[in-house]
């Protein structure tokens, strides 16, 4: 019998809230970033319990080193707060500070009992499995999160505001008085990043069949890995699908959870956070939660080390483990079967997620064997063939190195084939127009590039094309700008390759006789590093070849992508 008692909430009464909101206005106040939202979404409506606040030190390292909190739970994801220097190097000891959502509204107020400077190589190799920026967490903690961790226990005044679906989202308590209404003692949840398919639906029924219990469909509409389907696709392919389980069987809520990618370690959260919604079974499948290759092209986890390590701690988190079965399509028996209780010499169809994604951006047939013309029709609309979707060139290279002048030769010829505005972001208008107040630090470089990635996703995301010429030095930044793209259209990083000595042979601007001189300071390639682009889609070599080639050579490369009809 399932304890469908509420769990423990963050929030105090809403006549506290409304007298600790004011109170909270002269408090100093951390803007909570994307990630942060959802984690104290989390923490505050019981969907992290045991937590009560982001982790303090000695919890943090419990939970990095052993998985465990400092009174021995069972907690494997270090719920953080992470801040910038500047800020923590502002708080007193003991100080409560606001925590504001991004439009500026205050969600909680957390007492800071502690501030640290956290080990992210320790925390990536313990919590991810490798060092290795190929990862996206790993990547995120380098990158995005800040240097400092402030923890300490939360007063949670009101959730974050959700828009869209919102009868649809559940808090853990409204979702566990669901199922006390509805007499459901047995629920098992499917918790998915991806639209749903016949095969994810077949085995999602299957699995409510064996485990004879309700089906709780729970995707995940916090943060998942750059590059998804945006949850609002999502969620309208998800509704399709509700239609086709036996009516009154199964429910569907939306979970603001911003996944980590963490394989086994994130298989044992997602449990313990399903225990929190109330749900008895749950699905882990192959690869739960996977990020995909490392740098070296490996899987980071073994196939099944999330079942493993789900297994090991199952009664400590006290949802069982529905593994999942992987079913293929038998074409001669026209139905869906689990894999391994297949005879030999029948016809297995099946189409991977790479070749799914081929037939949308090529706008070919996609079986009805395969999906639900509904689910379709909605990943069509959002994912148009890739010669209609928007899309960015990106060019680096040296200062002189040719950008601007391709970029200019390139936007032509793009303009005259028509069909999508063109926009082009080079350098120096960038820096005339966005960023005039900027100089030449690696700081300032990196606003300057993450604003001209800024304005190409916009673009991209409303089906233009963007052309953007900046050097954008960093291969980090670079990244940052390709994943903010990539959520939208196709990314095309070309490495204008002139050498140096050719770039200060040219100098068509008198700089690098200046840099040489010292009076400028930081200038590329004299002063100032460039990182030379790993694994660009494209290398043009300018030397001895005219610009009209170089622009042709890069609508080539689109053509190949498939972003231009050839
Ligand atoms: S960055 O690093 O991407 O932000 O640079 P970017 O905005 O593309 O630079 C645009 C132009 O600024 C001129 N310039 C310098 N370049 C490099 N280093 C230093 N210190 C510097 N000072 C001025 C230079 O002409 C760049 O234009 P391009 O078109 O690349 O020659």
């Amino acid at each position: 019998m399932p304890n469908l008692a509420p769990v423990p909430e963050l929030y105090v009464s809403y006549e506290s809230a409304q007298k600790l909101k004011v109170e909270a206005g002269d408090l100093p106040s951390w803007d909570l970033t994307p990630r942060q939202i959802c984690d104290l979404e989390l923490l505050m409506n019981g969907g992290f319990n045991p937590l009560k606040g982001f982790l303090n030190e000695e919890d943090y390292n419990g939970v990095v080193e052993n998985m465990r909190l400092a009174d021995g739970s069972l907690w494997p994801m270090p719920i953080t707060l992470d801040v910038s220097q500047a800020f923590a190097d502002s708080l007193e000891p003991g100080q409560d500070i606001a925590l504001r959502d991004q439009e500026g509204v205050i969600l909680a107020i957390m007492s800071v009992t502690d501030s640290w400077t956290p080990n992210k190589a320790r925390e990536a190799e313990k919590v991810f499995g490798a060092d290795d920026l190929a990862h996206p967490a790993v990547n995120y903690l380098h990158h995005e999160a800040g240097p400092v961790y402030l923890g300490g226990p939360v007063t949670g005044i009101q959730p974050p505001m959700h828009y869209d679906f919102r009868g649809r989202r559940d808090t853990p308590n409204e979702l566990r008085a669901h199922f006390r209404k509805l007499g459901w003692r047995r629920v098992v949840a499917f918790q998915t990043r991806n639209p749903l398919h016949r095969a994810h639906q077949e085995l999602t029924f299957r699995a409510a069949k064996e485990a004879q219990a309700n089906l709780l469909i729970h995707p995940i509409v916090g943060m998942t890995k750059p590059g998804d389907v945006d949850h609002f696709t999502r969620v309208r392919c998800y509704e399709a699908v509700l239609d086709k389980y036996p009516a009154a069987t199964t429910s569907m809520s939306l979970l603001s959870l911003a996944m980590r990618m963490a394989g086994p370690r994130e298989a044992v959260w997602h449990g313990l956070i399903r225990g929190n919604h109330g749900v008895t079974h749950f699905i882990v499948g192959r690869d739960h939660a996977g990020p995909g290759k490392n740098s070296a092209g490996e899987d980071f986890y073994g196939p099944y080390d999330a079942q493993e390590l789900y297994k090991a701690h199952e009664a400590e988190i006290g949802v069982e483990m529905v593994p999942f079965k992987h079913m293929v399509y038998v074409q001669e028996r026209a139905q869906y079967e689990p894999a391994d209780e297949i005879e030999e010499g029948v016809t297995v169809l099946n189409i991977s997620g790479t070749e799914l994604r081929r037939r949308l951006a090529e706008g070919l047939e996609i079986p009805e064997w395969f999906s639900f013309p509904e689910v379709v029709a909605e990943l069509r609309k959002t994912r148009p063939p890739r010669a209609q979707q928007g899309f960015t060139v990106f060019l680096t290279g040296l200062s002189g190195s040719g950008k601007s002048t391709i970029a200019n030769a390139l936007m032509v010829k793009l303009m005259e084939m028509g069909g999508r505005p063109v926009t082009l972001l080079d350098g120096d208008v960038v820096r005339k127009h966005l960023s005039s107040e900027l100089g030449f630090s690696k700081e300032h470089r990196d606003i300057n590039i993450r604003r001209i990635g800024y304005v190409a996703s916009e673009i991209t995301k409303n089906g233009g094309i963007a052309i953007c010429a900046p050097i954008a030095p960093y291969t980090a930044t670079r990244r940052a700008v390709r994943e903010m793209i990539e959520a939208y259209g196709a990314f095309c990083e070309v490495h204008v390759a002139t050498s140096l000595e050719e770039c200060e042979k040219r100098d068509r601007k008198g700089l690098y006789k200046l840099a040489r001189e010292g009076k400028i300071k930081e200038f590329t390639g004299i002063s100032d590093p460039y990182e030379v682009p790993e694994t660009p889609e494209l290398v043009l070599d300018t030397e001895g070849v005219d610009v009209d080639n170089c622009a042709h050579q890069v609508l080539l490369k689109l053509e190949q992508m498939g972003l231009v009809a050839g």
